[in-house]
């Protein structure tokens, strides 16, 4: 019989691809994970309807094309595709009608209708009760603040983001747990649905489909699209951790338990694996969220602000004109001397889109200092406020959860700049490994391989495959440090 291969999709806040995964035998015993990205595709958010949102249809039309371009491929190859698993960000939903179709283009997170929700949501529900059930980070656009902005909930469905692509794939409805628990209205604890805040909130209690775990089956695809992309209906559509960062996590090449990581990209996920969340006043104080992660593991972490701050930048400067390869950036930034300005990269001030390097040098002025209006110093100074940020969230986790580190893990696009993973090191005083950049798709592919029989074991072998499948980066602080 032909070879089984994994189909993963996985989009990002700016991309999307989809990538076909292998797992291969080395020499000797070596198993290690092969991604080919088989199709890549750009996303972003569009003023429509009054709002910020994702073009979702133009999405989905990408995935078709994605899942066709894996279809070739394994054909070419005489592989099949066993299954597909689907993770994107998180906390956006569709809403679904009972005939199965989207009512509108999804809100995006960015979407400032967000803020006014909050004080009417904080009046039902207390932010101390909240916590102590979800163990959710406060964001303005978690969910939950996001639902209480929607006019019209009644004989309609919310799916998340890759539950909706799941279940226009298959027909099935159901929310998968690592992502249903960045909706604010999912307890920690039992991982289940919070139904009492539904009820609180006026939410309709059918208002998310049934859950499903990571690694097992939603369904197989429909028979229209299975002949549109020229796979057979047999194919499955088999749950991951669908929310990225739980996918990314599953992927952290951690060998020993007293580990960090940083999930790096538009975001900088910042935290520790724990068994158990951490509910108390001074973790909701320190705004750390309890997300669920593969195989019930608690992602404790904080969501901080990331690369999105460069993105932006870089974005207003090509409008400008100025050069924005990457490499030049960091290099000029990185001869910058250490000590410069910082800003707080975690400020609601720096969600929405819109000239990044005006409003950077403004929060540097409100700390009254002053930042040269020059790309390499802006660079340098987005570096450095991260790298610190990172150091401050590392040591409070540590603290908060009572688990301390020797070793962060630094994952993602973030993963490949040398300069963010060295000043990271020297902010932390702690070892860091950077790699793998794919770990959102390897923990996606390798959560599929396992629900297949293709690999076995828990988090700790999964992780010891990713590892082995990437070049991983060391850096150590620097001596001034020790
Ligand atoms: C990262 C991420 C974060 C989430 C943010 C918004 O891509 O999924 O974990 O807080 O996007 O959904």
């Amino acid at each position: 019989p032909a070879r089984g291969v994994f189909a993963a999709v996985d989009i990002g806040a700016s991309s999307g691809r989809v990538i076909l995964g292998r797992i291969k035998d080395g020499p000797g015993k070596d198993r290690r994970v092969e991604l080919e990205v088989v199709h890549r595709f750009p996303n972003g958010v569009v003023e429509l309807d009054g709002g910020l949102r994702w073009d979702f249809d133009a999405l989905f039309d990408e995935v078709l094309a994605g899942l066709s371009a894996a279809a070739t491929v394994a054909a070419v190859q005489d592989e099949e595709i066993t299954s597909i698993g689907i993770d994107t960000w998180a906390v956006d939903y569709g809403l679904v009608n009972a005939a199965g179709e989207l009512v509108a283009q999804p809100f995006s997170y960015r979407d400032d209708r967000n803020h006014a929700a909050v004080a009417p949501v904080h009046q039902k529900l207390d932010p101390a009760r909240l916590y102590a059930t979800t163990g959710l980070q406060f964001l303005q656009f978690n969910t939950v603040y996001q639902l209480a902005t929607e006019r019209a909930l009644n004989g309609v469905q919310a799916l998340l983001i890759p539950d909706l692509i799941a279940f226009l794939l298959t027909g099935i409805r159901r929310t998968e747990a690592t992502n249903a628990s960045t909706t604010g209205l999912f307890d920690a604890v039992a991982g289940e649905w919070a139904t009492g805040f539904l009820t609180a909130l006026g939410l309709p209690r059918k208002l998310f489909p049934p859950l499903i775990q990571p690694g097992d089956t939603v369904g197989t695809l429909l028979p229209e699209i299975a002949a549109r992309v020229g796979l057979p209906a047999s194919t499955k559509v088999v749950a991951v951790g669908s929310h990225d960062t739980a996918s990314a996590v599953a992927a952290v090449p951690a060998q020993e338990e007293n580990f960090a990581y940083i999930s790096s990209g538009t975001w900088s996920l910042v935290g520790l694996e724990l068994r158990h969340p951490v509910l108390t006043d001074a973790s909701r104080e320190a705004n750390f969220t309890n997300e669920r992660g593969v195989d019930g593991t608690i992602r404790y972490l904080r969501n901080m602000g990331g690369l999105w701050l460069l993105s932006e930048c870089q974005r207003t400067w090509a409008a400008e004109g100025f050069t924005t390869e990457l490499t030049a950036l960091l290099t000029a930034a990185a001869a910058l001397p250490p000590g410069g300005p910082k800003i707080n990269p975690d400020d609601s001030y720096f969600i929405a889109p819109d000239n990044m390097p005006e409003r950077i040098r403004a929060a540097v002025r409100g700390t009254g200092e002053l930042l040269a209006d020059d790309p390499a110093a802006i660079t340098r100074c987005i570096m450095d406020s991260l790298a610190a940020g990172y150091a401050k969230a590392i040591t409070a986790a540590e603290r908060l959860a009572d688990h301390s580190v020797d070793v962060v893990h630094v994952v993602g696009g973030g993963s490949q700049n040398g300069l963010l993973c060295q000043l990271t090191a020297d902010a932390t005083g702690k070892r860091v490994v950077a790699g793998p950049v794919e770990a959102t798709a390897l923990g996606n592919v390798l959560v599929q391989a396992r629900a297949a029989g293709q690999v076995s074991g828990g988090l700790a072998e999964l992780r010891s495959l990713a590892g082995g499948s990437s070049a991983l980066q060391h850096f150590t602080p620097a001596l001034s440090r020790l």
